[in-house]
């Protein structure tokens, strides 16, 4: 249906010119502007669309929840490939790759010198496997990013008395001596009880064994709460940054926060510049889970409380099945209409994508998930291919402070074009050339540069002889995909209708999808 058609002409009003903002700078709006990430955010971000792998004693269980009192020797998958995870992955156009080192059951996935709950006891490989290993060479084989979840709750570690032991915090080195294992690499300090010296042990293990790693992912879920177990979080985090500065710290950390559901719903309006209270030192990272968590009220309130701005994008985790480990043949697989449009919704709504793809008893990502992951890949190459808009003619309605206006058009995300300060509307007006069929519009904003400032705008098309609105958004961030009925015109008006300090935009994309 093209969007010529009277059902929705007549809904869509006719819109007038631009009328810039007088609104004076305050202080709070300025510094919500120049909040940026740090490096290795914008990496992350750029990243778009990463893959989960939930994998361990659950997929032989068939539980969500193991209990910690499973017995390593079901652990035995008969034909495991990690080259076949990450070339499906890559296939799909994920970028990367994270593993469930350990889930809250406790059972690791690598060799552990701190336990003998691991693949170690396992008889897959004859005790001698490790799924961390396996998944570090074939990512540096395909050039696919590793990160790693490592649960902070560990039911195992109950059970062995080293978690909630009510042990005394004590000065430790990291790594620990483990008699008969030489330790080469560097040494750290911290003052730990047995469960935190543990848990860092671990950390070492995974940070230093395993090449880079650039996502490490801990959650606040606990199946046995109330055993007085605290978390040193300030010493984690140390360490990590310690030995991979690259690496962003996810959910129960300081870069990545979770996006609240695990649904895949997704925020009409998602900021990346956040009110935390207190400082990042002293922040515990809760969950956030409101629909607004960074408009300028929100941002106003919070900061009259002593609160902090901090850059803390989203990431939407949500799994290909019903449930996040594998379960058994009829487990339900979402199909690929479903998955991509959260991916649309995800990565075209300034969050990341984290698709969980959980393996079999084999070792395997199975045929319907394949399948799946498959066609998401092609209609995601497919209707992205090309930008419909290349080589339109460019209209600002305000001039630019940063790059010339050609930057919207020339694919880098990090060229931007830009209002001076204090103007927080305008217009860009693309002349096609020629009537072009089009169904997806994407924004970008150069986030590296000029922050999150976007707070609303609409697109309009032209149409015989005047401008009609097709949409209307809030927030673009690192990437905007707005949805429209199939529409046909030859100019295309983006107006950013409300920014802070000053409007921006750093791409525009005009695409039609492909079923
Ligand atoms: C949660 C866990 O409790 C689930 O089992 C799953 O791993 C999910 C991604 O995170 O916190």
């Amino acid at each position: 249906m093209l969007f010529a058609s009277s059902a929705l002409a007549l809904a869509s009003a006719l819109v007038g010119p631009m009328q810039p903002t007088v609104r004076p700078l305050t202080d709070l709006e300025r510094q919500a502007a120049l909040t940026l990430p740090h490096p290795r955010q914008v990496a992350w971000q750029q990243l778009e669309f990463t893959c989960f792998v939930h994998f361990g004693i659950n997929t032989f269980t068939g539980r969500e929840w193991g209990t910690g009192h499973e017995d390593p020797a079901i652990f035995n998958p008969t034909a495991l490939d990690c080259d076949q995870w990450v070339t499906e992955a890559k296939n799909a156009g994920m970028k990367l790759i994270m593993l469930t080192a350990k889930h809250h059951d406790g059972f690791c996935l690598f060799q552990s010198d701190y336990t003998d709950h691991d693949v170690g006891s396992s008889p897959w490989k004859e005790g001698r496997g490790d799924v961390m290993a396996e998944l570090a060479s074939a990512c540096r084989r395909h050039g696919m990013k590793l990160g790693f979840y490592l649960s902070p709750a560990d039911l195992h570690a109950i059970h062995v008395n080293v978690y909630g032991n009510h042990s005394q915090p004590a000065k430790s080195t990291i790594p620990s001596p483990v008699p008969g294992v030489e330790h080469e690499g560097p040494q750290f300090e911290y003052v730990v009880d047995d469960y935190n010296r543990y848990f860092l042990n671990q950390l070492y293990e995974l940070l230093t064994r395993y090449g880079p790693i650039n996502e490490v992912w801990f959650d606040g879920a606990n199946p046995k709460p109330g055993t007085g177990q605290t978390y040193d979080y300030r010493a984690w985090y140390d360490l990590i940054r310690r030995i991979q500065p690259e690496a962003v710290i996810a959910i129960k950390g300081p870069d990545v926060r979770w996006c609240g559901n695990e649904a895949g719903q997704t925020r009409a309006e998602e900021w990346s510049v956040i009110p935390i209270a207190g400082t990042p030192d002293h922040c515990t990272w809760p969950d956030m889970t409101g629909d607004d968590l960074g408009s300028m009220a929100r941002i106003e309130a919070t900061l009259a409380e002593g609160g902090w701005l901090h850059w803390y994008p989203a990431e939407t985790d949500t799994s290909i099945r019903h449930g996040w480990f594998w379960r058994d043949e009829d487990q339900h697989v979402r199909p690929p209409d479903e998955i991509f449009d959260v991916w649309e919704r995800s990565v075209g709504g300034n969050t990341v994508l984290l698709l969980n793809v959980p393996p079999d008893r084999r070792g395997l990502f199975a045929d319907r998930d394949v399948d799946v992951l498959r066609e998401v890949g092609r209609r995601a190459q497919r209707t992205y291919a090309r930008n419909l808009a290349e080589g339109a003619g460019l209209i600002a309605s305000a001039t630019s402070v940063a790059e010339s206006l050609a930057s919207l058009l020339d694919a880098d995300p990090s060229t931007a074009w830009r209002a001076p300060d204090g103007v927080r509307s305008a217009s860009i007006v693309l002349n096609l050339n020629e009537s072009r069929r089009f169904n997806r519009v994407v924004l970008q904003e150069d986030i590296a540069r000029s922050g999150q400032r976007v707070e609303r705008f609409a697109i309009d098309v032209w149409l015989g002889n005047r401008w009609y609105e097709v949409a209307q958004g809030t927030t673009v961030g690192y990437k905007r995909i707005v949805r429209l009925p199939l529409t046909e015109a030859d100019r295309v008006r983006v107006r950013i209708t409300s920014s802070r300090v000053s409007a921006t935009l750093a791409e525009i994309g005009l695409y039609r999808s492909v079923e």
